[in-house]
Order: C-alpha cells, then sequence, then structure tokens
C-alpha cells in the first residue's frame, strides 16, 4: 500500500526550464477547471491545503509539481473548458500541455478526472485522445460521486467508459473529495504505475 509521508510543492511552471530537474517519476493529473483535481490532489496526500480548491473556477494556469516521499511527483495540470480566462491564457493552454506531454521521459501516466455526473465534453475527449496518442492513458477518476446514488453512478461509469470507447484494461475509478472515498483505490493504481515503471523503462512514447 502506497503511503504518502511527505508532500510539498516544489515548482510551479509554465515552460519546461521551470520544471524539476530531477528524474523522479510523475503521474499527472488533467481535466476541466472545476472538476474537483485539487480536492483530489489534497485528499491523495491527506492534507486539506496543499493543491489549492476553488470555487471561483479557472484560475490555476500553471504545472505545479508536488514532491511526495521524496520518490515520485504529483503534477496538476492547468484545467481547461473554463469561459472567462482571457484569449491569451487559453491560446498557450495547448503548447504548455504539449510540451510537458511530449517532453517529459519520466512522465509515467496521466490520470484524466471526469465529472461523474456528465457525459465528457468535447475537450475532454480531445485531451483523452491527446493522453492516448503519447501512450499514457488508461486511468480514468470519475469525481463528485456522493452527487450520485450507487445505481445512478454504476450507470454513468458505463456510460463514460462507452464514450471515451475505453477498453476492458482501462479503469475508470470513482472518487469522492467530499466523503473521501475511492483514495485507496486510486493510490493502490498509483503505486502499481511507479513499480511498473522501476521494473521496466518505457519505449519512447511517441513513436508512430
Ligand atoms: N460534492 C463534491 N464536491 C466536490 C468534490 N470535489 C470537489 N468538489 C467541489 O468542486 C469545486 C471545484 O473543486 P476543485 O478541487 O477546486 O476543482 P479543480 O478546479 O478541478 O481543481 C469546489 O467547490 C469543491 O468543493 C467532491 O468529491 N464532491
Ligand atoms: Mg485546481
Amino acid at each position: 500500500m502506497l503511503v504518502i509521508r511527505s508532500a510539498a510543492l516544489e515548482a510551479v511552471a509554465v515552460k519546461p526550464a521551470q520544471y524539476p530537474g530531477e528524474p523522479l517519476p510523475e503521474i499527472a493529473f488533467a481535466g476541466r477547471s472545476n472538476v474537483g483535481k485539487s480536492s483530489l490532489i489534497n485528499l491523495l496526500v491527506r492534507r486539506r491545503d496543499l493543491a489549492r480548491t476553488s470555487s471561483s473556477p479557472g484560475k490555476t494556469r500553471t504545472i505545479n509539481f508536488y514532491r511526495v516521499n521524496d520518490a515520485f511527483r504529483i503534477v496538476d495540470l492547468p484545467g481547461y473548458g473554463y469561459a472567462k480566462v482571457s484569449r491569451a491564457d487559453s491560446e498557450s493552454w495547448g503548447p504548455m500541455i504539449e510540451g510537458y506531454l511530449a517532453g517529459r521521459p519520466q512522465l509515467r501516466r496521466v490520470v484524466l478526472l471526469l465529472d461523474a455526473r456528465h457525459a465528457p465534453s468535447a475537450q475532454d475527449l480531445q485531451m483523452y485522445d491527446w493522453i492516448r496518442h503519447y501512450g499514457l492513458g488508461g486511468l480514468i477518476v470519475a469525481t463528485k460521486a456522493d452527487k450520485l446514488s450507487r445505481s445512478e453512478l454504476q450507470k454513468n461509469l458505463a456510460m463514460l467508459r462507452r464514450s471515451l470507447a475505453a477498453g476492458a484494461e482501462e479503469k475508470i475509478l470513482p472518487v469522492s473529495a467530499l466523503k473521501k472515498s475511492g483514495a485507496d483505490a486510486l493510490l493502490a493504481e498509483m503505486e502499481a504505475i511507479l513499480e511498473a515503471g522501476a521494473a521496466a523503462p518505457p519505449e519512447a512514447k511517441d513513436a508512430e
């Protein structure tokens, strides 16, 4: 069981020169603004306020690197899909994310967060295509599961799986930061990802 003993913000970056230098393995988290990404990161590391949570979405336009156990990093990618950001901000988002996905050899996986209540947006689908393109897919988190009944949740997990055309090997894990549920299953996946990476470094990720 992955036990998080320490977690600290190590770097806030808008360009690769600002990424941390030490090649620790990284697991990144992506999703629409307000999907619950900061809340989930805080739940994983059991800190109320490591990643800032906000009821005014769209503010995080940086890539935030959290160093965990001095062994790996959780990387908070900037949220997308919020209308009220400046044009300059929305134009810098794509290159910022792609620069990270394409140019970060120690990146092991990108966890895509989707709201358990809703069908994925066009941008969610595009994001997941991108994640798959770089060979970093296979783990999806359905957030805010507390907002659904058990049967609605089961129905929506199946809907998300169909919408993403996700295969049986791809995992979709429900979580609730409010009820503090789902973190253990996600931490177990993260541990497996980190161990697999240590055993056999992946091949070049953008090979055709
Ligand atoms: N009911 C419920 N609300 C949540 C949950 N996670 C986050 N929220 C709320 O959703 C809003 C956005 O959360 P935040 O973590 O800042 O989202 P981010 O923009 O993706 O980082 C906040 O008002 C949170 O309190 C959850 O599991 N359940
Ligand atoms: Mg956030």
